[in-house]
């Protein structure tokens, strides 16, 4: 019986030393195996006295069943090392931070556009939009273009039909906010306008515009300039940039300007930017024509107006000292990236 204790001793230190299933396996049969100890054991039985065969079959049975648990033990243990193992081995840390995920920005005609909304809105324009899609009397009829007119020519327009079309500027959202609304008010209207112009350093066929329109009963050219100038200096940020406008004519207005700044970047010497006059266009201007108030419900001899109209696209190539509109819409990331 001592021999029966001393190999189940055995077995258990020699199980508790595998380091794997093939080892423990090789444990198994050297004492559970066919030709393995405790069985060697059972083939002795013959050789003792046949009462005391059963006693001795029972414990050995018993070794078995110890030796048999402490390898099923063993084996869990083998299992459960190996799965935290495998989940050390190909653990993820989610904590890490991602590589950097490169943010996107706003475009500088976006930028622009917001720059000129901002300022006016402090001034208490309010912004209006509308369908870039329009018909031919908002577009042109409602601001005296009448069919024919030779100015129409001056708005080279997409046509779906000969009704209807890409907006050529933004005036026909200000048609319908007075067509709607009862004045006096004041608002700003930016949004995508359409031309029919082939590509070159200063024109785009699409491009943006702001019109702002301030409609009372008294109002007049003094507050219209001094409104252009005081945005002007603002969005330029230079408090003594000169402003000038110079007179033109639109069917809409009556007077009517267009506006200039120095030039930004030779200061009003001349150079390639403002084929050497020393100005720059950024807009027109002028007092609203009767008659346009007048289509839109409006009463001339009650109410008053003035109107502006200025190109984002144009006054950031400016402010940024840019050669040609085109590097605006080529998509080049190392040009787009640096107005953010
Ligand atoms: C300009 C220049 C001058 C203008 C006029 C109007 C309206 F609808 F009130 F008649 N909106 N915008 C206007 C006037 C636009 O852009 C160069």
């Amino acid at each position: 019986m001592t021999d029966l204790e001393q190999i189940v001793s055995d077995a258990e230190a020699a199980v508790a030393a595998t380091a794997d299933a093939a080892e423990l396996d090789r444990v198994r049969v050297q004492y559970l195996g066919k030709k393995g100890e405790l069985t060697a054991q059972l083939k002795t039985l013959g050789k003792l006295a046949a009462e005391d065969r059963p006693k001795a079959g029972a414990e050995i049975n018993a070794a078995k069943g110890k030796v048999q648990a402490l390898i099923d033990a063993r084996q869990q243990q083998l299992d459960a090392d190996a799965i935290e193992a495998k989940l050390e081995a190909e653990a993820v840390d989610v904590t890490l931070p991602g590589r950097n995920a490169e943010r996107g920005g706003l475009h500088p005609f976006t930028l622009s556009m917001r720059r000129i909304v901002r300022f006016f809105n402090s001034a208490g324009y309010e912004v209006v939009e509308g369908p870039e899609i329009e018909d031919d009397y908002h577009n042109f009829e409602a601001l005296n273009l009448p069919a024919h007119h030779p100015a129409r020519a001056m708005h080279d327009t997409f046509y779906f039909n000969p009704n209807l079309l890409l907006r050529t500027h933004t005036s026909p959202v200000q048609v319908r906010t007075m067509e709607q609304r009862k004045p006096p008010f004041r608002i700003i209207c930016p949004g995508r306008v359409y031309r029919v112009d082939t590509p070159d350093p200063s024109h785009l066929p699409m491009f943006n515009q702001v019109e702002g329109l301030l409609i009372d009963r008294e109002t007049n050219f003094a507050e219209l300039k001094g409104t252009v100038v005081d945005f002007l200096r603002a969005f330029y940020e230079n408090a003594s940039l000169e402003v000038r406008f110079r007179p033109s004519y639109f069917p809409f207005t009556e007077p009517s300007a267009e506006i200039d700044v120095q030039c930004v970047l030779c200061l009003g010497d001349g150079c390639r930017t403002c084929g050497q006059s020393g100005w720059l266009e950024v807009g027109g201007a002028g007092m609203v024509h009767p008659k346009v108030l007048e289509y839109s419900g409006i009463d001339p001899e009650e109410f008053t107006g003035f109107a502006f109209g200025m190109g984002p696209d144009r006054m950031a190539l400016i402010r940024y000292g840019v050669e040609d509109l085109r590097s605006f819409v080529e998509n080049d990331l190392r040009f787009l990236r640096q107005f953010n």
